[in-house]
Formats: structure tokens, sequence, C-alpha cells
């Protein structure tokens, strides 16, 4: 009897896995733009019809200035890449870390992991080293980006197309620096899309 009461939570399991579940198919991109470290004012351009660009509204108040999180629209993997983009102004000259991101879990459901792939990340008013990620440096990952963790692999949802594009999560994270100037405005465009193949 023990055996059997056992067996059951497994094959719970198993069927989850299965049955995708929608919100992972479903999901915004994210970009996280932070000039903490040089304390250097990024203003953002609330313009973007695609993105809800906005400093900080959580850590210490007194860094949300220098920091930007643009949260996308939604998209799926069935509807293939959907194009973003978003404006900020910075008051100085210097480095801003660009990251690329997926949303954090919601509160009921810590363990759901949202994936996003993202491809294709060009930048007005600065510059951006591989952003159609087809470089590779030596470790086979892409060339000028740092994961925050592991990189996924590419080839685990190969999609419409061939080329190289990067998968994201809230906690496994990519990005560059990216060099900006006093009072120039920078947009970033770039392509997403979620990462879960769509349901059969
Ligand atoms: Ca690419």
């Amino acid at each position: 009897m023990k055996k059997i009461l056992l067996a059951i939570p497994a094959l719970l399991t198993l069927a989850s896995v299965h049955a995708a579940d929608p919100r992972i198919q479903n999901v915004r991109p994210i970009i996280t733009l932070n000039a903490a470290k040089d304390e250097n004012t990024l203003t953002p351009d609330a313009a973007s019809d695609t993105m809800q660009v906005e400093n900080l509204t959580f850590g210490p108040e007194d860094q949300r200035p220098f920091i930007i999180r643009a949260k996308g629209l939604k998209t799926t993997s069935t509807a293939g890449w959907k194009e973003y983009s978003l404006t900020f102004t910075p008051a100085n000259s210097g480095y801003v870390w660009l990251s690329l991101e997926g949303e954090y879990p919601p509160k009921e459901d810590p363990d759901l992991v949202l994936k996003v792939d993202f491809d294709d990340v060009s930048v007005e008013g600065a510059k951006i080293v591989n952003g159609d990620f087809e470089e590779k440096s030596a470790d086979a990952g892409p060339k000028a980006w740092k994961y925050s963790a592991e990189a996924i692999p590419n080839d685990s949802f190969a999609g419409e197309s061939d080329s190289s594009y990067v998968t994201v999560t809230a906690n496994n994270r990519i990005g560059q620096t990216i060099t900006v100037r006093a009072g120039e405005p920078v947009t970033v465009t770039f392509k997403a899309r979620a990462h879960t193949p769509p349901i059969e």
C-alpha cells in the first residue's frame, strides 16, 4: 500500500511536465539598464508602445534613479518573434549595464520558470557588440555577453529561425556594458518570444 501512495506524486509530476502550463507560453521580456555604480541618472522615455519603461520601483530607494526596468507586452512562441523598443536618456557620459531578463514567477507559484528568447538587439545612441548573438566566444557562449548563471542551450527550441539567439529567465540573465553620452537618448530595439514550444 505504501508503495502505491508513493507512486502517485511521481505520476502527478510527470503529468505536469507534459501538460505545459499556459503561463510559460505567454511571457514578458524584461530589460534592465543599470548605472548605479556611477550614480548616473537614467531618465526613461515612457513613449514606447511595446514596453512599460520606468525607473526601478523596488529595492534601495537611493539607487532607483540610476536603474531602469522595462517590461514588454506579452509574447508567445506560437506567434513567432515580436519586436520591442525603449528609449532612455543618461544624465552623464559613462557605462550602463544592459541586461536581458525574464519575469519573476507569480507569488503563488514560485517554482514556475518563465523562459524568454531574445535576438537582434540593436542600440541607437550607443554601441552594442554581437547583438544578434551569431558570434561565439571560446566557450561557445555568445561573444561579448555575460550570463549571470549557466547558458541555456540554444537548440532546446529550434523554432522558425536557425540563427542563434539567447534564452533567459528572471534569475539567469545575460548582459553587456554599453557606453553612453551625457544627454544623448539611447534606443534599444530587440526581438523576443516565449521559449517554450507551442502545445501540439
Ligand atoms: Ca540571431
